[in-house]
């Protein structure tokens, strides 16, 4: 089995900075669990367009307060420390942090961690 410490991967290429959100990939793609898994940060005061048409998401808010607005009918999700979304439609939405935000993000197909969003907020799917 594997282990795996969250201060072992700060620093490292693990550690992902989006601008908005910084990500830690405490699971990836090569660790061959079929879901990757990241502890992320985002950033108080940020807006952010996030669209996974490529991939399926559920995030885990441990921390923070913010909403989720979902683009295609409007609707505000209120998120705190204690609020699961899953993003089973692969919803478009923004993401809007009131508070920093602790989220723990989970994501089937794995990313590899060389992904990085293009302008619609987009994850392309990557192979090894
Ligand atoms: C919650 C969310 O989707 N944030 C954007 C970053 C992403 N979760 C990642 O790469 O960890």
């Amino acid at each position: 089995m594997l282990t795996r410490r969250l201060e072992d991967i700060l620093g490292s290429e693990r550690e992902v900075d989006g601008g908005n959100w910084n990500s830690r990939r405490l699971l990836l793609r090569e660790d061959g669990m079929g879901f990757s898994m990241h502890d992320t940060i985002i950033r108080a005061g940020t807006e952010t367009l996030i669209w996974y048409r490529n991939h399926l998401e559920a995030v885990y808010c441990i921390e923070g307060e913010g909403e989720v607005e979902t683009t295609d009918d409007g609707v505000i999700h209120p998120i705190s420390a204690g609020t699961i979304y899953a993003l089973d439609r692969h919803d478009r939405h923004l993401l809007r942090a009131h508070r920093d935000m602790r989220m723990i993000c989970v994501f089937t197909p794995p990313l590899t961690g060389r992904e990085v969003h293009d302008a619609d907020g987009v994850y392309p799917v990557l192979t090894d």
